[in-house]
Order: C-alpha cells, then structure tokens, then sequence
C-alpha cells in the first residue's frame, strides 16, 4: 500500500526543521509498504491539489498530524482526502485531546476515519495492517493486555535512515548569504535542522502546557548509544553532501535528569559525534557549571529557555515557580562565556501582568548577552489545566480558538489588563528586539568575538523576526535583508576583510567599528 504521511503547513511561518513524528512513523511502518512524506510548510499544498495527488499516486492511506494551531487546515485537507474515498488517519496532540471533534461526535462533521491517541509507537504498525484488511478502526490507543495506558519504551528505538532520507526541502541556506558563508569555512552548500529525540516526558506540570499529560511525568530515555549512533549518520551525511548539519534536540527538558544529561554528553565527545545544536533546558537546571561545561564541549549552541515572565507572582500562578527571574542573567552569563546562547521565550497576557509588562522585560533583557527573545501570549490548549480553569471560570472568549486560527490572538481576557493591551505588548517585545537597530546592536555586541559569531546571530534575527512579522517568500527576505542592510554589509566588510572605512552604501549614519578577527 502506498501511504502519504502529510503535516499541514502552519499558515504563519515556513518551519524551518521537518516534523519528526513523520520520520518515525515512516521508519516504524511493516514492510512492504510505500510512505511519502509531504511537508506543507516546505510543499505548499491546498485541498484540491492533496485530493489529485492521493488519486494519481494511488494512496491507499493518508495520516495527517497536526498541532492545534494547525487543526483547521488539517481538518480541510482530511475532509478533501475523504471525499475522495481515501482513508484517513490523525494523530497528534490536539486530536489526542479532542478525538471526539476528529471523529464528528461532539455534533460537527466527522474529519478522520480513525484516531490515533497519545504516542503512536507502537499503534502505528497496527493502524497500517488494518488499513491494509479495511478494517480500520475509529479509535487507537496505547493500551497493555489489560487496558491500561502503555507509554511506549525509548530502549528499542528505531534508526531514522538519515543517510538516506531526501531533504532537498530543508536546505535552509538562503542563496544570497552563501557567498559570505564560504568565507567562514568550507562545507556551506547546505544547512539543515534536524530534529532528533532523546528521551520523552516532563514531571513538571506547568499550567499551559500540554505535555505532562500527553507524555506523562515520568521520563523515557533512549539509550546513549542510539543517540550517538544518530548524530554520527547526520554528521556523516553532512560531511557527504559538503553542508551542515544542526540537531534540535526536542526534548522538552534535554537536562531534566542531569545525571543521564551529563553521562549521554560524556558519550557524544568520547565518539567525536559533535554537531552543532539547540535544546530545550529549563533555567534551574542551568545551575550546574559541569554541565554546562559539558553542552559547550558536546557542540551545543543555542539553549531555549521557557522563562515565560520576570514575575514570580506570574510563574507561581501557572505552577512554574521552579523558573527564578533572579537567577536569569547568571544563567545567560554562564551559557555565553562558553559561547552559548539562548533563546528566551517569555509569555505575556498572563493574570498578573499589566499594561508596561513588555518594557519592564525588555530592559531586563537589554542587561543579559545577546540571544534571541520570542514573545508569546497565554493561550489555553485543549485538556491544559489552564484550559479547564479559564472555562471553569466562564473566562474563555473564543473557547473553540483552532477552529479560526488567528496567530498571536487570544482566546480569554487577562485579568489585569485587556485583550487588546495584550496584544500590544507582544507587538512591543518583537518590534523592540527585531527592528533594524535592535539586530545591530545584538551583532555588535559580539564584536569581541569570532566573525562566525556574529554572523549566527543576524542570521538567526533575520529567521526570528518572521514568527512574528510576515517574512514568507522573496518579497518580504528581500525587504528584511535592505532593511538590514547596514548590519550585512558591515559583516560583508569585515568577512572579506577590506574597505572597512568605507561608508555603507546611502545608509551609513554612524561611524562603523573596525574590527578583525
Ligand atoms: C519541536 C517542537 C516545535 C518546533 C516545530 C515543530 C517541528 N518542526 O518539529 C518549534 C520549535 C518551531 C515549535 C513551535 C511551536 N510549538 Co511546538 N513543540 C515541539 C516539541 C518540543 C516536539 C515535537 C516533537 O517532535 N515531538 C516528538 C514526536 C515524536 O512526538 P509527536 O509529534 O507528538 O508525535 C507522536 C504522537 O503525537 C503521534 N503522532 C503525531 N502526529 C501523528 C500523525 C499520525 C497520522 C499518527 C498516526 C500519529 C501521530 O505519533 C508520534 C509518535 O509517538 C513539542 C513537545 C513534544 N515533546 O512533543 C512542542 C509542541 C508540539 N509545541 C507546541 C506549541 C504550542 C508550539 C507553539 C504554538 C508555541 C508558541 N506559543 O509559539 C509554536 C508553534 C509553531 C508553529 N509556527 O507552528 C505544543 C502543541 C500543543 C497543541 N495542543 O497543539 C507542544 C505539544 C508543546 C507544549 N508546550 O504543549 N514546536
Ligand atoms: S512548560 Fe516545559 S517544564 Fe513546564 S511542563 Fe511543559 S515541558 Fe515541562
């Protein structure tokens, strides 16, 4: 059977890695089977063009994945498959959540012939054999002999063919910035993220969240070995292909068991399996020099770091009174002395916010090392405890929000402010930290180090900005780029080591800094 695992698009940015669930499932599906992947934020597709491509390519089974933020496209593009007479499967944390609504029997149209709930490890090789006897049933879901809930192991995970997986749509590299690339080394025809998992769960339970109840709160690890074992195939892969190669670790909490972190990092130097990467480790854990001794050394770049708010009142209110706003700066301060940086991710709209919130951050953020602030608003997720408390309290304004998406919108009134002053805050954070001089001075502010330096931190400002402000197709990279022109040309100058006096271009109003590496 020939089966299309499809992502919908997210509608706001173009992701920039692929979705691992895709991968997995392809490489945990029986033999025998064809599997596609279509990523809609790499290949853009609408409802006609999915129902012709299941009809010309003879797809026997379509599974769709979908975040909420992406339920309602997820819902069309199922609904046109169907109409086709295709069969579809969704999983995924929101419809893991609300299988009744995928399923038609809160009332509304049915959307997906069956359901995979939770982690689908090891349903997937079931959903597929049952597809193939058309016997699929509505509802899959992780369950022992006895029907109690079964985590799925990490001990036996798969090996994603990384080597051999086609990821031509991944190549994030845009063409205009390789020729200052190829001055920072060989080897940047291509750049890719990948994601890569080492362990699931989180006993931390924050209010917002989805994944203590999704994953649950204890937590599976693979073995060290299977992780190596997968940063050498990408690192070799990108050796082959004359590129790079970054890993997202996508673990929500990379150092949530230090000791396993510690052991597993020791494990990746002893195996000169280092890659660039990027994980998820909440400020608390970041106390520990030896550790963060240990990120640097393993090749790690960039820590995102949930710190949601500089009020403590805040992170006590939705139980994450673990993050210390005291403890911030030492934190960012550790990480960049070992060249480390983070990427900050603050919520606003929270009960005890007011109107000012996004300044009083903003100047907290202006005392730490530069890094990459991203700027939310609180949004209550299906079967969250934040979700039920809202609703208990009949403070939801738009309790189906998925079902319209609107990026950077809220769904309930804060308490101490409005909506509208909500969003305006948000507006604030990024226009502070993403306007032309904002990512200048966050460049220069690197001038004491490696030019490689602080070309990372415009390129990653540039993709940055596009979360929030409209920066999808030519168009809209090529007005960023002139808009930030002063601050390229200024790492042109300094790459190709010439006419550093010169003047840029109409646009020089400031004296530019000498500076060599
Ligand atoms: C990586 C990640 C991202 C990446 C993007 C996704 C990508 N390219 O991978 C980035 C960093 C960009 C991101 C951003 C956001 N994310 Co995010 N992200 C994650 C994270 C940490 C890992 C996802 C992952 O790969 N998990 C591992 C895989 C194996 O698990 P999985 O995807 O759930 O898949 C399993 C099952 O769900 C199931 N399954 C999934 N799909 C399908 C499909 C079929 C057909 C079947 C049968 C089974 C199945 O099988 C898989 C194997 O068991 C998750 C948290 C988490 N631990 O999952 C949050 C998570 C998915 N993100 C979340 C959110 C809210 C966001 C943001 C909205 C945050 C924000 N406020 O800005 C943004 C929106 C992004 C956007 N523009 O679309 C929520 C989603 C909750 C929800 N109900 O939708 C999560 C769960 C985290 C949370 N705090 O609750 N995210
Ligand atoms: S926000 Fe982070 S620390 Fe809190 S429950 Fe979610 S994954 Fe765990």
């Amino acid at each position: 059977m020939k089966i299309l695992l499809y992502n919908p698009d997210n509608g706001v940015t173009r992701n920039f890695m692929p979705h691992l669930w895709m991968f997995l499932l392809q490489a945990l599906t029986p033999p025998g089977h064809e599997v596609v992947l279509i990523d809609g934020n790499a290949q853009p597709m609408d409802e006609e063009s999915i129902a012709r491509y299941v009809r010309e390519q003879n797809v026997g089974l379509v599974g769709i994945g979908a975040m909420t933020r992406m339920i309602a496209k997820a819902y069309r593009m199922a609904d046109a498959v169907r109409a086709v007479g295709v069969k579809v499967v969704m999983g995924g944390p929101h419809v893991t959540e609300m299988a009744d609504e995928a399923l038609g029997r809160d009332g509304g149209s049915r959307h997906a012939d069956a359901v995979a709930l939770g982690e689908a490890d090891e349903t997937w090789p079931r959903i597929v054999e049952d597809a193939v006897r058309g016997k699929l049933k509505d509802i899959y879901a992780p369950v022992d002999d006895f029907g109690q809930e079964r985590k799925p192991s990490l001990q036996s995970y798969p090996e994603i063919p990384w080597d051999k997986i086609k990821l031509d749509q991944f190549n994030l590299l845009p063409g205009i910035l390789r020729p200052l690339l190829k001055r920072v080394g060989a080897g940047w025809g291509t750049f890719r993220i990948i994601p890569v998992e080492s362990g699931r769960g989180c006993p931390y339970g924050c209010e917002f969240c989805t994944v203590t109840g999704f994953f649950g709160d204890s937590i599976r690890f693979r073995t060290n070995e299977s992780v190596v074992n997968e940063l050498l195939l990408l690192k070799a892969r990108a050796r082959e292909e004359g590129g790079q190669i970054a890993v997202f670790f996508i673990d929500d909490n990379f150092a949530i068991n230090v000791k396993r972190t510690k052991s597993l990092l020791r494990d990746i130097i002893a195996a000169n399996a280092q890659v660039h990467w990027v994980a998820q480790i909440s400020a608390n854990l970041l106390r520990d020099e030896e550790l963060v001794d240990l990120i640097a050394a393993a090749g790690g770049k960039w820590i995102f770091i949930g710190m949601e708010s500089i009020d403590p009142a805040n992170l006590a209110d939705v139980k994450k009174g673990f993050n210390k706003p005291g403890e911030y700066a030492v934190v960012l301060d550790r990480l960049a002395r070992r060249n480390v940086f983070a990427i900050t991710s603050f919520i606003f709209g929270m009960d005890n916010d007011t109107p000012g919130v996004a300044e009083r951050t903003l100047k907290e953020i202006r005392t730490w090392p530069p890094g990459l602030p991203i700027f939310g608003l609180m949004t209550p997720l299906p079967a969250t405890p934040l979700y039920k408390k809202l609703e208990a309290a009949g403070r939801l304004t738009r309790p189906k929000h998925w079902q319209e998406f609107i990026p950077f919108a809220m769904a309930h009134t804060p308490l101490k402010m409005s909506i509208d002053e909500a969003h305006n805050e948000v507006r604030k954070g990024w226009i502070s930290s993403y306007n032309p001089e904002a990512i200048e001075r966050a460049v220069d502010s690197l001038n004491h180090k490696p030019l490689g330096y602080r070309i990372n931190i415009l390129i990653a400002r540039l993709c940055f900005r596009g979360i929030y402000f409209p920066q999808m197709g030519r168009f809209a990279w090529l007005k960023t780029i002139l808009e930030n022109r002063r601050t390229i040309w200024k790492l042109i100058r300094q790459g190709f080591g010439g006419g550093l006096h010169a003047a840029v271009p109409s646009v020089a109003t400031q004296p530019v800094t000498e500076q060599r590496d």
